[in-house]
């Protein structure tokens, strides 16, 4: 989920840079293809203005990040670049390299800063709402470097609304001061008389910014601001919030002490301040969406100052100019979103788009899906038992002569060679008798279809405790901790009474808040036979943290006409975004032949108030033992946008598959969105080096030149993982030498 402005924004680690750099070849995104060679022709009049209103826009973001002495890289300049890029959709792939734009940007505007074109037509409105004696009057002299307005630290000093006006930085400011607003019941009456002459005031006015002051300290009076909020919510409207800086004055002062004695660490006493305030706007508006952006101020005349005179925090931070850059990034962001298509500005500072990019629904239309089969209508991934059942039978495992495996002390007084030898024929034994197993399996799986089909319906058995119907329910369940403890989800998450088609599993995340071991949801996988004729299947995950909870259900029943045709209704809910998506899905399989199976599939998915619908059709093919190929094709539409896919997967497996795992994945896609195609390829592999090694590799690269090359590697040998350890150094100290090519990863 991206946000505009996070929290962690509002406390940059380090002091901003006070000399400008020149971005990097690679800033803020990896290269983009060129495609189309003059893509002006094909826009129609009103996206040429929308684009020119954001180039003019982002030259002159440009200059005030330049003047306040950041660059494109400041973590906050990133965000608004993006959200900038976003207005123009996806004009960016058919122009060019973005970050070529951004470069021809950022030296645009260096080169009118350096010619000194003083006017940069960039105002901004503030208007300052907070408590009484907070130092929002202070804070406004602090902006502008003077005492323009009076402050006290005794009485109420302003005691009406007032327009202050003044340039910063080549920037003109009209900020608003409001009379303090007070928190208890008595004062509900004057909040609404001065909320309402503010609201006269921004009818007229309307604030670029809004600035919510708070001390930083007052922490324990926290549950009297909600009334306060909610005034100031009813009187002005929601809206406002999408444009508030908690703004936290007093912000040198030292931490108080945490529960355990000790004083809180500085970043996080501020992390917790600006979450109590934020969390005070979502319930005063009742829109979960909200999370404002928080900067910090101290005002105090005593405060420390750098050699420019500049007051600095204890942390480092050059307060004032990140205050400005922020009203710049606010007022930037509010304005060109008004126009663009993409999300409200009501969400300006959690860039949660309400739906995500098509090609995502067509990703997961294009899945390839297995049919629910009936018990006994089992079989092992693409291996024809009858094929493996019928091969010959010399080579049988009851056929060796008698062997007697040796013990670790006797293997270790063998030479060298007896030792290979022992070992290539202990292996060859292992993989005979895995191969006798797997064929008495199969050969009672084919026994219990044809009595199944003998009695018409299946699993019409007397006896559910048949020794398949065991064998089957072998599930895996984690090592139980020694000791009992209620919180650990081994124990919590546990079938007391385990039955065949019912598995129950946490789900553990390394990072996750729940204890030490990281437990953060659960997963439950059923699988029934409807009416003993309809096979179903259901898979639930739910994952639950303090800011967030997810749920993904698959669920599919399917049902066989005649011997070759099998149809499939499913239903899905899926959180994306914030919101449940809820799909329906259909398909029907053919079997043409043994080798061939063609599928056609619908699917609807609700999301919101919006329906996507898409259609695909895929072909599996079988080309002798060990290659099997894939081809779908679909598109998924949205009122009328429609983005179309194709997808193309060979897989090659070893000659006995089920014995050993060796593996090869090569697949290509193609999407069509937006006129524009995006092409990816795919490797994945994995195979047994040796007898105690196994690798995968991965590789997915995509036409953008962006990619990721993951190898994975075990071993049981410790000769290889030395060498795995030193491989991994060099790759690192690698990266390390390059650090520009991971940047597109
Ligand atoms: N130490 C410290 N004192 C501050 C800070 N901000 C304001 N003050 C002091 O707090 C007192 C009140 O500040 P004002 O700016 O008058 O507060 P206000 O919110 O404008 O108050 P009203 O106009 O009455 O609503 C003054 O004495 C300021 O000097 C700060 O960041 N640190
Ligand atoms: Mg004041």
């Amino acid at each position: 989920m991206a946000k505009v402005f996070p929290i962690e924004s509002s406390v940059p680690l380090q002091v901003p840079p006070t000399t400008v750099s020149v971005p990097r070849k690679n800033v803020a995104s990896s290269p983009v293809l060129e495609v189309a060679p003059n893509p002006d022709n094909e826009m129609t009049e009103e996206e040429r203005k929308l684009y020119r209103k954001v180039d003019v826009a982002r030259i002159k973001y440009l200059r005030l990040i330049h003047r306040l002495g950041y660059d494109t890289e400041h973590h906050i300049a990133i965000q608004v670049l993006y959200r900038l890029s976003l207005v123009e959709g996806f004009r960016r792939i058919k122009v060019a390299n973005h970050s070529s734009e951004l470069e021809s940007a950022w030296k645009k505007a260096l080169q009118l800063e350096a010619e000194g074109t003083e006017d940069l037509e960039f105002s901004c409105n503030v208007l300052v709402l907070g408590k009484t004696g907070v130092g929002k009057s202070a804070t406004i002299n602090s902006i502008f470097g003077e005492d323009k307005s009076k402050t006290s630290a005794f009485l109420p000093a302003t005691t009406a609304v007032k327009e202050i006006s003044g340039v910063v930085g080549g920037v003109k400011f009209r900020v608003v001061d409001t009379p303090g607003l007070g928190t208890t019941h008595m004062d509900e009456k004057s909040n609404r008389k001065v909320l309402n002459s503010v609201k006269k005031y921004i009818k007229r006015c309307p604030p670029d910014v809004v600035l919510y002051v708070d001390r930083i300290d007052t922490q324990r009076q926290d549950a009297n601001n909600l009334s306060l909020l909610q005034c100031i919510t009813s009187v002005l409207g929601s809206s406002i919030w999408s444009k508030t800086i908690i703004t936290l004055t007093h912000s040198a002062a030292a931490p108080p002490e945490g529960p355990s004695g000790i004083p809180l660490n500085y970043e996080m006493f501020v992390t917790q301040r600006t979450h109590a305030i934020q969390q005070s706007i979502r319930q005063a508006t009742n829109d979960p969406r909200f999370e404002n952006t928080s900067a910090l101020v101290e005002n105090h005349h005593l405060c420390r100052r750098n050699t420019e005179g500049e007051k600095v925090l204890p942390n480092g931070l050059i307060w004032r100019r990140l205050l400005l850059l922020l009203c710049y990034s606010v007022k930037t962001v509010e304005t060109n979103s008004l126009s663009a298509r993409v999300a409200s500005p009501a969400n300006l500072f959690s860039l949660r788009f309400r739906m995500p990019p098509l090609p995502h629904f067509l990703s997961s239309l294009l899945q390839s899906r297995e049919h629910p089969r009936c018990a006994a209508d089992q079989d092992v991934g693409d291996i024809d038992p009858d094929e493996l059942i019928n091969e010959d039978e010399e080579d049988d495992y009851d056929q060796l002569p008698p062997f007697k495996p040796l013990s670790k002390s006797q293997v270790a007084k063998l030479s060298k060679e007896q030792q290979k030898l022992y070992f290539d024929e202990y292996d060859y034994r292992t993989k005979l008798l895995e191969k006798k197993q797997l064929k008495e399996q199969l050969r009672r799986l084919k026994e219990m279809k044809i009595e199944g089909n003998n009695h018409d319906v299946l699993g019409d058995n007397d006896n559910p405790d048949d020794e398949y119907e065991t064998e089957r329910s072998v599930m895996p369940d984690w090592a139980l901790p020694s000791s009992f403890d209620s919180d650990d989800p081994a124990y919590r998450y546990r079938c007391l009474d385990p039955k065949p088609n019912f598995l129950v599993r946490a789900i553990t995340n390394p990072d996750g808040w729940d204890h030490d071991c990281g437990f953060d949801g659960v997963s439950l996988q059923y699988s029934l036979d409807a009416a003993n004729a309809f096979p179903a299947s259901l898979w639930v995950q739910v994952n639950k943290d303090k800011r967030e909870s997810t749920i993904h259900l698959v669920s599919s029943i399917s049902a066989k006409h005649r011997e070759n045709v099998s149809s499939l209704a499913g239903f899905d809910i899926q959180t994306i975004m914030d919101q449940l998506a809820y799909t329906l899905r259909g398909e029907s399989k053919f079997k043409n032949s043994k080798k061939n199976t063609t599928t056609g599939g619908l699917s609807m998915t609700f999301l919101g108030d919006t329906m996507v619908t898409g259609a695909k059709f895929e072909d599996k093919l079988s080309v002798g033992d060990r290659l099997t190929l894939l081809a779908n094709t679909g598109a998924v539409s949205i009122r009328g946008d429609t983005a179309y896919g194709v997808n193309m997967e060979a897989t090659l497996r070893e000659k006995d598959y089920l014995m050993g795992q060796d593996l090869a994945i090569l697949g290509a896609s193609l999407v069509r969105w937006h006129k524009e195609w995006s092409m990816a390829a795919k490797l994945d592999s994995q195979f047994s080096m040796g007898r105690a090694s196994n690798v995968a590799v991965h590789v997915d690269l995509t036409n953008k030149l962006t990619g990721r090359v993951s190898i994975k590697a075990n071993t049981s040998e410790q000769l290889k993982i030395a060498l795995l350890g030193v491989c991994s150094m060099t790759m690192y100290l690698w990266n390390r030498m390059h650090p520009f090519i991971d940047r597109n990863y």
